[in-house]
């Protein structure tokens, strides 16, 4: 059955898929799909054939993240879907009809060509989609986060009836896909306030809906210590806000192991040595300058003021002690660690009775001391790999081992200067991919006299809306032989004014702008800016997609624009 013309011809878009597949072609015929009526099949280099969950399976057994895959695209399909009346002609008949005559899809037929295991980060995340108008459905991968990325798009076609069921109008679907970027991330600030664990499983359930694959997890900060180290309990004891806002390390292990299921790797930052004041609270001999006094503009970016001492052998011990208990415990689920470095204020170390100097030529060196052994830890002793702030190589000119990642904030030429000096370097530029500001006005908002408006809020606002993000594009000005250096990015969300009352609607749907131009590039298939007319009604669905699985993303327009055309 087709859909009349007038229907076919004001839906929404050919393919309303996001992020936007890499190649597709789709139709307008009508296919429904219901749990009694499709059977799943998984052929790959899974083991014992073998039916498993309250659906009908047949095959190898496919891996975890396969059949964790299948469930949640059940889901979706059946629990989590929408009516898409906000997106269809006023006051319309917008849905097709069932009939006797009516197709339903009786087959998913699942293959994976590859083996899964080595290194997240050299993983294929490629796959082809066919969906025939008779109801027969193949995904094809290398690995099996590939074929989640082809179950992933596959739900995205389906809109649920209001007679309850569940139908397509795009078949026939043939998609091929592959990420632009390697390194699709968001970074999460657990510190300024704290994120119960629900808060997190639901945001990188939405990651992985929206193809992203990293969880930049910046855990503590200057304002409290929510990480639990076994080897030094006083940190989180005395360093929370409340007792209660911690991370055990279960907790820890339970959001590495859920997002590795999903496809989403957990790269965790211990800050430092500055944005640390908060092991003041156990350890104030280790910190230098703890400040929230008025005079914090000349010691730090952001009160409380405070790094940890830059020459000392006790903050090196603790750094080790620190370090061989954490490090140990992630390195199972991740290949990745995050060294921090950023905002690093030279004028702490003026208060600093190890250094007492803000002169660059005596704090250089000791910095590079400082990162050395920090980098031992991570690269010798633990073999991950590092990622630090651009500041530590672009403002402190530090000699870094080869493979560590560079994240840059603060501009473009970051980004050139990064790859010119041959490091992987991921972009999420403040100006464009920060969730928590808006362009240039956070600077404007501190008044001269600061100490009169402490506590702050006013930090950053208002926030970029999702065209501001959508218009990043990661390789600007990039030289066309560095481009691979470039492997990916991250956007943020910085928390001072975002805990778990409005943290969906901070991140969501903005971050699917940034995702998009991390899955598909900032350029479409004819070398131009991605068309924000052309994505808009998009991603107006996918907040409704969104929504529907529980996640409270803001409107992007009213149900006017979508319903009237674009
Ligand atoms: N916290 C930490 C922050 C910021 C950074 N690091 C930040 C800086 C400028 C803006 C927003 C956030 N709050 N640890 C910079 C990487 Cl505009």
């Amino acid at each position: 059955m087709r859909l009349s013309p007038v229907i076919a011809a004001l839906s929404t878009t050919a393919l309303a898929v996001w992020p936007l597949p890499e190649k597709y072609k789709s139709g307008d015929g009508v296919l429904w799909i219901a749990r009694d009526k499709v059977t799943v099949t998984y052929n790959g280099p899974g083991h014992q054939p073998q039916g498993y969950g309250n659906h009908n399976t047949s095959g190898a057994h496919p891996p975890p993240v396969v059949s964790n895959a299948i469930q949640r695209t059940y889901d979706t399909l059946f629990e989590k879907n929408f009516v898409p009346w906000k997106l269809r002609p006023r006051l319309s008949d917008f849905e097709p009809t069932l009939g006797d005559d009516s197709t339903y899809i009786h087959e998913i037929v699942l293959e994976q060509s590859g083996p899964d295991g080595g290194n997240v980060s050299s993983v294929d995340e490629s796959y082809g989609l066919e969906v025939t108008e008779a109801g027969k459905v193949t995904i094809s991968a290398k690995s099996s986060i590939g074929l989640l990325y082809g179950l992933t798009t596959f739900s995205q076609l389906f809109y649920k009836h209001t007679n309850g069921g569940v139908y397509t109008d795009k078949a026939p679907v043939s998609v091929t896909d592959e990420p632009k970027f390697k390194w699709r991330g968001l970074n999460v600030d657990t510190s300024r306030t704290f994120k119960p664990l629900a808060d997190l499983y639901r945001t990188i359930d939405a990651m992985a809906f929206n193809k992203f694959n990293r969880l930049h997890w910046h855990i503590t900060d200057a304002q409290s210590w929510p990480l639990e180290v076994p080897a030094l309990p006083e940190l989180a004891d005395k360093g929370v806000y409340v007792d209660f806002q911690r991370y055990s390390p279960e907790d820890i292990k339970q959001v590495q192991e859920y997002g590795n299921l999903v496809g989403v790797t957990v790269a965790m930052e211990i800050d430092n040595p500055g944005h640390t004041s908060s092991i003041w609270f156990s350890h104030p001999d280790l910190i230098a300058a703890f400040n929230k006094q008025p005079d914090w503009t000349t010691y730090c970016a952001e009160p409380p003021c405070g790094s940890l001492k830059l020459n000392s052998t006790k903050v090196y011990d603790f750094l080790e002690k620190l370090l061989d208990d954490l490090l140990p415990r992630l390195k199972p689920y991740t290949p990745y660690f995050h060294l921090g470095g950023d905002e690093v204020n030279k004028n702490t170390y003026l208060l600093d009775d190890t250094v007492r100097s803000n002169a660059s030529e005596v704090l250089q060196p000791l910095m590079q001391k400082y990162m050395d052994r920090n980098m031992n830890q991570v690269t010798q002793k633990y073999h991950l790999t590092p990622l630090v702030w651009e500041e530590m190589l672009l403002e402190w000119n530090l000699t870094l081992p080869h493979n560590t990642i560079i994240q840059t904030w603060q501009s473009t030429d970051a980004v050139i200067n990064s790859v010119k000096k041959g490091f992987q370097t991921l972009v999420g530029n403040y100006n464009y991919w920060y969730l928590d500001c808006g362009k240039g006005q956070w600077l404007d908002f501190y008044p001269s006299n600061a100490a009169d408006y402490w506590p702050f809020n006013d930090y950053c606002a208002p926030v970029h809306n999702w065209r501001v993000m959508y218009s990043l594009d990661p390789l600007e000005g990039v030289p066309e032989n560095s481009t691979h250096l470039v492997i990916g990015g991250e956007a943020h969300i910085w928390s001072e004014q975002t805990d778990t009352v409005n943290l969906d609607k901070m991140i969501w749907p903005r971050l699917c702008a940034a995702g998009e131009i991390l899955w598909s590039g900032a350029k479409d298939a004819s070398g131009q800016n991605r068309s924000q007319i052309e994505a808009s009604p998009r991603l107006a669905e996918m907040r409704e997609r969104l929504v529907a699985r529980g996640v409270g993303a803001e409107p992007i327009q009213m149900p006017f624009c979508t319903q009237n055309g674009t």
